[in-house]
């Protein structure tokens, strides 16, 4: 009897698509080169020129998407990131013409609706979340903007193994500066070893990143409920050596 043949739906799209809209390919693919340049985690971005960003904007083709956004100035963020063999950095800029920023601590993360709806209660204020996520790995890291003396906040966790036992993980390190524009810049240096994987792995890292944009500060949860948005980035992480 032959084996079948197991391929993920990524590998049959590669089949599919194969010289034909390449340009789809490549949006799901987030390139991560190695960095021998130094970098500082003080949230001044200098260092990044000529590493390759995702944009994460109403505007921008091929997110996925929820909720209704006013035009291209009511969020917009892109991520850069880069390794050595110790750290993975990620760079952000993030502009918003509104900030809604509120710590939502871990154990706070489920809000149940008045109908009984367990809801990600993160979604209601301006956060990002990156997701890496595999059949026995599951890392999550939410972030928050600052304003004034508010934030960032941010927390992660680590689940393993085909029973999803929780790993102890400890945060990353963050840096924001604010720029004249009232735009945000960060730096997030994450250690492999917290991390538990690993840049010289030989496959891609399947990620998801969402950036909720809430534009209503100081507005109950039950108010906000008909104005959610957020974006929504699918796709790999590919080291680049
Ligand atoms: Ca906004
Ligand atoms: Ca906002």
């Amino acid at each position: 009897m032959m084996e079948p043949i197991m391929l993920s739906w990524r590998w049959v799209w590669v089949v599919v698509l194969a010289g034909f809209v390449p340009r789809m390919l490549y949006a799901a693919d987030w390139r991560v080169p190695r960095t021998d340049r130094e970098i500082r985690v003080d949230g001044q971005l200098d260092e990044w020129q000529g590493i390759p960003a995702l944009t994460l904007s109403p505007e921008v083709e091929g997110l996925e998407s929820g909720g209704v956004f006013s035009g291209e100035t009511d969020v917009y963020l892109t991520l850069q990131a880069a390794w050595d063999p110790e750290r993975l950095y990620v760079a952000i800029v993030w502009r918003d013409d509104e900030w809604d920023i509120e710590e939502v601590k871990r154990r706070d993360a489920v809000w149940v609706d008045p109908q009984g709806k367990r809801r990600d209660r993160l979604l209601f204020f301006d956060n990002l979340k990156l997701h890496f996520h595999e059949a026995d790995y599951d890392y999550v890291f939410w972030l928050s903007p600052r304003k004034d003396d508010q934030g960032p906040y941010f927390w992660c966790r680590l689940l393993e193994g085909y029973r999803r036992l929780e790993r102890a993980s400890l945060d990353p390190l963050v840096s924001t500066s604010l720029r004249d524009d009232g735009s945000q810049q960060m730096e997030v240096m994450f250690f492999w070893k917290q991390l538990r994987q690993d840049p010289k792995r030989k496959k891609p890292l399947p990620v998801t990143v969402i950036l909720a944009d809430s534009d209503q500060p100081r507005v109950s949860l039950e108010s906000k409920l008909p104005h959610l948005k957020w974006l929504a980035w699918v796709g790999y992480i590919q080291f680049i050596e």
